[in-house]
Order: structure tokens, then sequence, then C-alpha cells
């Protein structure tokens, strides 16, 4: 990584150029909660996340392009192609939580889309939504409608943005329900090459970029546990932290569980054994 160029900091992700047409993406170990990175890192949660996203890259290529160009050994670093990023969140849901459950209750839309009345928090939607949302510089998030991102990508771009988004969500979303992992919802980030092709970068159906609920214990009508952050959460709430900077360190038995929930995620989804992917992270690409 001699010559390569910092160009920013995710809270969780570092960004270098490596030259005119590649970047590289490192996932590091740090873990966010309530929107405040803890002083705590998970051992190889850059590794899953690397490895999870390399996993459905390379199993959605037929839905669409992506930026994927190789997995560095460390498994936590990705070559990519460079973009021009959309200036819209593509966001896929499949059940009603978050902002979206919170919209739906003061106004019974998301985003534009009107859904059936009387629907409870985590319930599974009729169908699949498209709920764009701006990129905030600072601070949250905010949703759009259908129109406003049209606005800002153009109506072509928009709709086959979301066209793909709903594709990549339902054949991950079915291939995760079939292995005991509910995706609830998700987000995608796409730009468009030198010849003006809309592909998929960024990290792509991940915990960080997603809600994975477990489905055995699926039960419509509150929140529902997070597979990968559940045990992070209960700490902090137990803790009395008042969710602002600087979050509380985590004890080792936290750690360990969270650890344990990202390989299991990794293991359940992927089918690979986590050790494996350590030693070569390109049996991902299989
Ligand atoms: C991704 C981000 C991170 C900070 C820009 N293939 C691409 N081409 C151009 N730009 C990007 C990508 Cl992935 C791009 N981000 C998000 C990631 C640290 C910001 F690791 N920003």
């Amino acid at each position: 990584m001699a010559d390569a160029v910092h160009l920013g900091s995710g809270k969780v992700r570092e960004l270098y150029a490596l030259d005119a047409e590649r970047l590289l993406l490192v996932a590091s170990d740090r873990i966010s909660t309530f929107d405040v990175v803890l002083p705590t890192d998970i051992p190889d949660k850059g590794r899953v996340l690397t490895g999870l996203s390399a996993f459905w890259f390379a199993r959605t290529r037929s839905i669409c392009a992506n930026h994927l160009l190789a997995l560095r050994p460390d498994g936590r670093s990705t070559e990519c192609r460079r973009l021009s990023m959309l200036p819209i969140e593509c966001v896929v849901r499949g059940y009603l939580a978050g902002s979206g459950w919170k919209d739906y209750r003061t106004t019974g839309e998301v985003c534009g889309h009107r859904l059936p009345a009387g629907m409870k928090e985590s319930d599974k939607l009729p169908a699949p939504i498209f709920t764009p949302a701006t990129k905030a510089t600072s601070g949250h998030d905010e949703n759009i409608t259908g129109e406003q991102a049209a606005a800002l990508v153009g109506a072509e771009r928009f709709a086959e943005a979301e066209r793909l988004s709903i594709a990549l969500y339902q054949f991950a979303a079915d291939y995760a329900r079939a292995r005991g992992i509910i995706i609830a919802d998700t987000k995608f980030e796409f730009g468009t090459d030198r010849d003006g092709r809309l592909v998929l970068g960024d990290e792509a159906l991940t915990p960080d970029s997603s809600r994975f609920w477990p489905a055995d214990q699926y039960a419509p009508g509150g929140p529902q546990p997070s597979f990968d952050k559940q045990y992070v959460r209960d700490f902090c709430e137990k803790t009395g932290w008042n969710k602002t900077y600087p979050g509380p360190e985590l004890p080792i038995d936290v750690v360990r569980g969270t650890r344990a929930r990202y390989v299991e995620a990794f293991e359940k989804l992927t089918g690979i054994a986590f050790d494996r992917y350590v030693k070569d992270p390109t049996v991902t690409l299989g």
C-alpha cells in the first residue's frame, strides 16, 4: 500500500486511490452502534464484511455489474473500479423497520409508497419497495420520494437503479432466508463507469449496510433482535450510556459473542468455513 493515497474515512472503513482507475476499500474491525463508533474493536469484523460483500458481488454479476476487481490476501481490502457515484442511497425494504416504520406510522407511506393500513412494526411488506435517501455529509440520510430521487439522477437512471436494487435484494433475501437469516432491508450504492453504465459499488448485503434478523426469532409487532449487534446494544442499554460520543468499552464476553455472530452470519450465508476464508479470501468468489 506504499503509494496508495488516502481519499477518505467512513465510520468503520477507509478509502484509498491506487491509480486513476482503481480504489482500495479497507474494512476495519471497528463497530458502531446508535451511530457512535465504540472504542473496542471486534476482531475479524472487517474480514467478515469484506468476504460477505465479495460473495454477493460474485453471485449477483448476472443481475448487475459491480466494482470488485480483487480481494487482497489480508481479507479486509478490496481493489475496486473507480466509479462516478450517484448522489442517492438505494435502499430496498422487505420489512417495516427503522425509518420506514417511523414514516409509515406518521403518514401511512414510505418514500411515496402507500402501504396497507394496520401494519405492525417489523411486518413483511406485500412486496419489496425502493426507498431512496439522500447522502448526508453529516448527520442522517433523509428519505426522499422517487420523484425527488429522479430529479437528482435523471428519470432513466432512477428507473434502472430501482429495478436493479429490487432484483438484487430479492435474490439475496431469498438466498439468506433459506439459510436462516432475514434481510429486512439493505442499502446499495451505484456509480457509473466511463461508458456510462450503471455499476454496483461500495459494500453490498453486509450486516453494516443491511438489517439482518435471525429468522427463528422473527416476531412482528415490535423491534427485532439484530443478528450481529444485539449483544452490543443490550450491553450499551444496560450501562445507561446516553448514546453520544464517546461510547463505552466493551467487555470481553460481549466482544467474543459479537465476533461469533459475525462469523456465524458469514458461514451461514456463504457455506464457507471462516478459517478457509482467512487462509484464502478468493474462496468467496467461486
Ligand atoms: C465509496 C466510502 C470508505 C469512505 C466513494 N468504486 C467506487 N468508486 C468511487 N467512489 C467510491 C467507490 Cl466504492 C466511494 N465511498 C464510500 C467508503 C470510506 C467512504 F471506505 N465513497
